[in-house]
C-alpha cells in the first residue's frame, strides 16, 4: 500500500471510546462483543493509527464512582495514553443514558434534572481538562419530546441558552480555554429532537452570552437522516468560522442513526466533504464517530477503525487528482465569465447601482452558454473510479 494512505499523527484522526468500544447493542438485540477496557481501547487505536481517543465522562468513569476509583481509572487511562502515543483532543458528557434523563437534560421540566444535567457536565469539563481535551462537545439527543404538550418549544430553547451560558462562565473561571461544539440530530432517541440541524444551532450560537466561544459539531448521519445535504450545512459553518469539530460517518438517507463506517454508503458525498475539508485548510480533528458492523468482532472493529481513515486518505488524493484536472479547471474557469463591461453587483453604492440599473441584460445571449454539469459530474465520477 503507498505510504500516503497510511494514517500519521498529521492527519488528527480521532475516535470517541464508545465507537471503537461499541459492543454492537441495539433496540432488538443484545450485545455481540465482549467488553474491552478504556485502557484496551486506547492500545488498539495505537495499533490501528489513531491519534487521538475522545469520550463521554460515563465511557471511561463509572457515573457513581468513588473519589479513590476516578482518580485510578484516570490515572491508569492517561498512562495508556501516553504509551499508546494517543492524544484526548474532545471530551463530551452523556446527559443521555441514565433513566434520570428520560425527559431531557438541559431543557427538561423538573429543574432538578436540570441543576443535576449542569453540575454533570461541569464534572465532565473538570474531567476533559485533566486528560487534555480542548473542545468539548454537547450533543442534546435527549433535548426534544415525544409531545409538544408537556412543554413550549421556546421555553426549551430558553432553558438551552441558560444552560450553556452557565457552562461557558465555568469554563472562563476555570481557565480551560475550551471550544464547546454543539451537535443537532433530528430524532432518535426523541421522537423530535429540538436543534435538528446544524443550522438551527447556527441560529442560536449568535443569542449566547460568549458566541465566539461556542461552534458546531456537524455530523454526517445526522444531517442525512433528515435528508440534508451535509456538506452545505458543514460550508456554513465554516464560512461562519463556527466548525469547530466533525463527527464522520455515513448513512443511508430515511434512516435511523447508522453511524456507518465513514465512505462505506455515499462516496461521492464524502468525496466532496473531504475535498471541501482540505480545499479550505480546515486543521481540526477529523473524528469517526461510526461503529462496525454488528456481525464484527474486534479483528473486524479494526478492519472498521483503518477503513474509515484509509477512505478519507484515498478520498483525499482523489481531492487533489479532481484539482489538478484539466477539464475539470477549464470548464470551472468558464462557468465564471461574464460578458465584457457586465456591472458587478459587490457592495451597494449609489453609482454601482445607477450603473447595473442601466445596464441592458441580453438574456438570450446568456441562455446560449453552455453549463455541462453532466460532463462535469462525469469527470468527477472518473477521478473517484479510476485506480489510485
Ligand atoms: C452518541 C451520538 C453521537 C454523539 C456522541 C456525543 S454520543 O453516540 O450518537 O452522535 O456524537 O455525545
Ligand atoms: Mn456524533
Ligand atoms: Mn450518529
Amino acid at each position: 500500500m503507498p505510504d500516503q494512505f497510511q494514517p500519521k499523527p498529521e492527519h488528527k484522526f480521532s475516535f470517541g471510546l464508545w465507537t471503537v468500544g461499541n459492543r454492537g447493542r441495539d433496540p432488538f438485540g443484545d450485545f455481540v462483543r465482549e467488553p474491552i477496557s478504556p485502557v484496551q481501547i486506547v492500545e488498539m487505536l495505537g495499533e490501528v493509527g489513531a491519534w487521538g481517543v475522545n469520550l463521554h465522562d460515563n465511557d471511561l468513569v463509572p457515573i457513581d464512582a468513588a473519589p479513590a476509583e476516578y482518580e485510578r481509572i484516570v490515572k491508569d487511562f492517561k498512562k495508556a495514553c501516553k504509551e499508546n502515543g494517543i492524544v484526548v483532543p474532545m471530551a463530551t458528557v452523556s446527559l443521555f443514558f441514565h433513566p434520570i434523563f428520560r425527559d431531557g437534560a438541559f431543557t427538561a421540566n423538573d429543574p432538578e434534572v436540570r441543576g443535576y444535567a449542569v453540575q454533570k457536565t461541569m464534572r465532565a469539563m473538570d474531567l476533559g481538562a485533566e486528560l487534555g481535551a480542548k473542545t468539548f462537545v454537547l450533543w442534546g439527543g435527549r433535548e426534544g419530546v415525544e409531545t409538544d404538550s408537556c412543554r413550549r418549544p421556546d421555553e426549551a430553547v430558553k432553558r438551552l441558552r441558560e444552560a450553556v451560558n452557565y457552562l461557558c462562565e465555568y469554563n472562563i473561571d476555570k481557565g480551560y480555554g475550551y471550544k464547546f461544539a454543539l451537535e443537532a440530530k433530528p430524532n432518535e432517541p426523541r421522537a423530535d429532537i429540538y436543534m435538528s440541524t446544524t443550522g438551527h444551532y447556527l441560529g442560536f450560537i449568535p443569542t449566547l452570552d460568549h458566541p465566539e466561544m461556542v461552534g458546531v459539531n456537524p455530523e454526517v448521519a445526522h444531517e442525512t437522516m433528515a435528508g440534508l445535504n451535509f456538506l452545505h450545512g458543514v460550508a456554513q459553518a465554516w464560512e461562519m468560522g463556527k466548525l469547530f469539530h466533525i463527527d464522520l460517518n455515513d448513512q443511508m438517507p430515511g434512516r435511523y442513526d447508522q453511524d456507518l463506517r465513514f465512505g462505506s454508503s455515499n462516496i461521492k458525498a464524502c468525496f466532496f466533504l473531504v475535498k471541501f475539508l482540505e480545499d479550505v485548510g480546515y486543521s481540526g480533528p477529523r473524528h469517526f464517530d461510526a461503529h462496525a458492523y454488528r456481525t464484527e468482532d474486534y479483528e473486524g472493529v479494526k478492519d472498521f477503525a483503518r477503513g474509515c481513515m484509509r477512505s478519507y486518505l484515498l478520498l483525499k488524493q482523489k481531492a487533489k487528482e479532481w484539482n489538478a484536472n484539466k477539464e475539470i479547471q477549464s470548464i470551472l474557469r468558464e462557468l465564471g465569465k461574464a460578458a465584457n463591461g457586465t456591472p458587478a453587483v459587490g457592495k451597494y453604492s449609489k453609482k454601482g447601482a445607477a450603473a447595473l440599473l442601466g445596464y441592458e441584460f441580453n438574456k438570450d445571449q446568456i441562455l446560449k452558454k453552455r453549463l455541462p454539469y453532466e460532463r462535469l459530474d462525469q469527470l468527477t465520477i472518473d477521478v473517484i473510479l479510476q485506480g489510485c
